[in-house]
């Protein structure tokens, strides 16, 4: 029987839907050592959170982050409100020898984020960050394929998260799902809300960043602030484009943006390497592109058939050569074992439910499921890197 695990979420919103929709899946697919219970909600509307709480089936509710973080019967406090508010959270849930898992990016700036990973370091806290696009079964497929050596020397990088929602100067800034336009709760525009998801992929794929040379816009100067009433300055980056390179030596380009007319969550990457290319869309998630220029079996056999003095009849892919759609669905592909029978396909909020199954394992095993505080302040010291490249109009070394 698997052993309770407490969580205490706290924010109602999108991420807190797609968190506690894992967590209600998650036994029933894969046998673990625990069992989340979703024990407390916590917003500072009661009548908000007490309608989301009774939705979603939590126990109680609070109203102060503060006498959550408190509470005995709490192990996991889950941190998905807006990003101004993480760090203040997370060190006093550290504090309170609790569980942490948070909403990505782990802070506003590295600065927010080293004292978040100091203070879980201290407190001795298992610890993750909701970089959910990692354990989408095609793109955990890319990392494998990328470990195995199949690509070779990797040459190229090439990510875009697209988004359309925000070109209208009627839009407020701050407020509901709107903080993401307040520089303030944000800490910046699409660089910390789509491109680290570019950047946490890339670096888990294709290693560190060493230097980047950024540029970024702000296409509407001005919003009416929901909280003040006042039409102010938008402070965040409504796009951002930016190249860098890779530790391994790969040249790469990332571009995001919330100014694509009819784009609404195009995320993409491609990688080109010596022997092989890999391709994913988003919006084709359970697809991976496969390009193979040289097969590895191939060359083995052959080298078997040379040493072992033998003939033997083959042909090489030739005119037939050409880039593969590998439907990642077969009960051998990552994750999908454990879901419905080869050839069904799953969504979205799967990689929340993998997420928490790891999160699960790690905890069973020893081993943390990554990126934990530490992993994802990596990424938000490239994003700190690319807006000081912007800002300044010149190439910037990634800080360590
Ligand atoms: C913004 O629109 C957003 O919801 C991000 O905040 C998420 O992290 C991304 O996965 C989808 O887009």
């Amino acid at each position: 029987m698997a052993k309770p695990l407490n969580i205490g979420m706290i924010g109602y919103g999108f991420m807190g839907r797609a968190h506690s929709n894992a967590y209600h899946k998650v036994n029933h697919f894969f046998d673990l050592a625990y069992r989340p219970v979703l024990k407390a909600a916590c917003a500072r509307s009661a009548e908000k959170i007490k309608a989301f709480a009774d939705k979603w089936g939590y126990e109680s509710t609070e109203t102060d982050w503060r006498k959550l973080v408190e509470r005995k019967d709490i192990d996991v406090i889950d941190i998905c409100t807006p990003n101004d508010t993480h760090m203040e959270i997370a060190l006093a849930a550290a504090a309170n020898g609790k569980m942490i898992l948070c909403e990505k990016p782990l802070a506003r700036n590295g600065e927010e984020g080293r004292k978040m990973v100091e203070s879980v370091a201290k407190a001795k806290v298992p610890n993750m960050v909701w970089y959910n696009y990692r354990r989408v079964p095609a793109v955990t497929l890319a990392k494998k394929i990328i470990d195995e050596g199949r690509l070779g020397r990797v040459f190229h990088y090439r990510a875009k998260f697209l988004q359309d929602w925000t070109i209208s100067p009627d839009l407020p800034q701050g407020g509901t799902a709107l903080w993401r336009l307040d520089v303030n709760a944000a800490g910046s525009g699409v660089t910390g809300d789509l491109l680290a998801h570019c950047i946490d992929t890339a670096m888990w794929l294709n290693g560190g960043i060493g230097e980047v040379c950024a540029m970024t816009e702000t296409f509407v100067k001005e919003r009416k602030h929901t909280l003040t009433g006042k039409v102010e300055k938008v402070g965040i980056d409504d796009a951002c484009a930016f190249l860098c390179r890779f530790e391994n030596g790969s040249l790469a380009t990332f571009e995001s943006t919330r100014y694509a007319r009819g784009h609404k969550a195009l995320y993409t990457f491609e990688i080109n390497g010596e022997h092989a290319s890999i391709f994913w869309d988003l919006h084709d998630l359970h697809r991976l592109q496969y390009f193979e220029y040289r097969d590895p079996m191939l060359q083995k056999f052959k080298e078997a058939a040379k040493a072992a003095g033998v003939t033997v009849e083959y042909q090489e892919a030739g005119t037939l050569r050409g880039w593969r759609s590998i439907h990642v669905s077969d009960g051998d592909h990552p994750y999908m074992g454990h879901w419905w029978v080869p050839g069904l396909q799953i969504g979205y909020e799967h990689s929340f439910v993998h997420q928490v199954a790891d999160f699960i394992k790690g905890l069973e095993t020893g081993t943390p499921a990554m990126p934990d505080f530490a992993d994802a302040q990596k990424t938000q010291l490239v994003c700190d890197a690319v807006l000081k490249s912007a800002a300044e109009r010149k190439w910037v070394p990634v800080g360590k």
